[in-house]
């Protein structure tokens, strides 16, 4: 059975160009500098987001780490959003692996701290506390479902990080999903930051990577620490090849993803025990609960989906909450499966109550 697969972008397996490029990559050790197809891609990928130098790395999590420990030191403090991915999802890497320290902040309803709490959530200098040396920001903000942060926000931010001499690194997982659906370029937003981190392997759809861009100076020192955390790659111009049609190829078409989540997130608001907002979808995520008077576990949803649709979901930042994320892999006929098997279930669960989706939005 081939499955229909809702759980992430990060599933998006590498397009039949990408392969061919992968086998016919030119390589080189790219330990000595040696791999020409690395090199382009991270002189593409720093031009297409306005900054010097870039730097492959194995994976997003690298590089938000690399970036957080070539910006701050044993004992400096980061402030994060307390539902960031780099807070919460990175296995605590940066306080165990690099001894620095989040401060975690509230975030609303879009993923924006509020900029009077990050102003004041800036240690003083006093023997007592750590040194405050990095924002950490995200766009698009995964857990407020790919929400994209304006350029506005980010200025804001770096004039507070301006006048406290902190740096500011932008966990940009999704960077390009923003830029498409903001309608700006993607270095329109990175300006406001000193370094990004983006993935190339998510719905840009290349098997592995993620590049980090930022100041000359500051990539060369990301480059020893990447090789302190073992990410020093050999001959990775066979995965870099991939990256290349991804940056080349794969961006504009983001908005088919962004117009699926929509039409996913307006076909299940007509479920019948279904609780979606389609009007807070922006990119290629969608977030939807199951209502509590449904004698069914969220658990139970996602297990009936894969046996009897062959539908892969998942839950996410609840029993009873679930995410569904648009990818390269789905397209109207899968968002039509989702909400029809959907439909079913809850039907078979409750009686009634679901007719046939409008499918007029968009
Ligand atoms: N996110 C994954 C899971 O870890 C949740 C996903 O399926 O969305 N920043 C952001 C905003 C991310 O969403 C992710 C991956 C990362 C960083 C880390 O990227 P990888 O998985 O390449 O380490």
């Amino acid at each position: 059975m081939e499955w229909i697969d809702f759980r992430s972008d990060t599933v998006t397996l590498p397009t039949p160009g990408m392969r061919e490029a992968m086998a016919a990559a030119v390589v080189g050790d790219d330990v000595y500098g040696e791999d020409p197809t690395v090199n382009a891609l991270e002189q593409l990928a720093a031009r297409m987001v306005g900054k010097e130098a870039g730097l492959f790395v194995a994976s997003g999590t690298m590089g938000n780490l690399v970036a957080i420990l070539s910006h701050a030191q044993r004992g400096d403090e980061a402030i994060v959003g307390i539902d960031a991915h780099s807070y919460c999802f990175e296995a605590g890497g940066m306080a165990s692996l690099g001894g620095v320290i989040p401060r975690p902040l509230p975030t609303d309803a879009q993923g924006k701290m509020d900029l009077g709490e990050i102003e004041a959530a800036v240690r003083s200098d006093n023997v007592h506390y750590p040194k405050s040396r990095l924002i950490l920001v995200e766009n698009s903000y995964g857990n407020r479902q790919g929400f994209p942060l304006p350029v506005s926000y980010f200025a804001s931010v770096r004039e507070i990080a301006r006048r406290h001499g902190l740096s500011v690194h932008m966990d940009g997982a999704r960077l390009f999903n923003a830029a498409v659906a903001l309608g700006v370029t993607a270095d329109e937003i990175v300006r406001q930051v000193d370094s990004v981190s983006f993935c190339l392997s998510k719905g840009l759809s290349a098997p592995v990577g993620s590049i980090l861009c930022g100041s000359a100076e500051f990539i060369h020192a990301a480059r020893r620490i990447r090789k302190s955390l073992g990410g020093g790659m050999r001959q990775a111009g066979i995965l870099a090849a991939a990256g290349m049609i991804a940056l080349n190829e794969m961006v504009d078409r983001l908005a088919e993803d962004h117009t699926n989540a929509r039409q996913l997130a307006h076909g299940l608001a007509e479920v019948d025990g279904i609780g979606v907002d389609p009007d807070s979808v922006k990119t290629n995520m969608v977030f939807f609960s199951l209502r509590d008077d449904i004698p069914l576990s969220g658990e139970a949803l996602v297990h009936r989906l894969k046996e009897q649709s062959g539908i892969l979901t998942s839950t996410f930042s609840g029993p009873r909450h679930f995410r569904a994320v648009t990818h390269q892999g789905i397209g109207p006929a899968q968002v039509a499966a989702l909400v029809a098997a959907i439909a079913g279930i809850l039907q078979s669960e409750i009686g009634g109550g679901y007719g046939q989706p409008d499918w007029s939005h968009n």
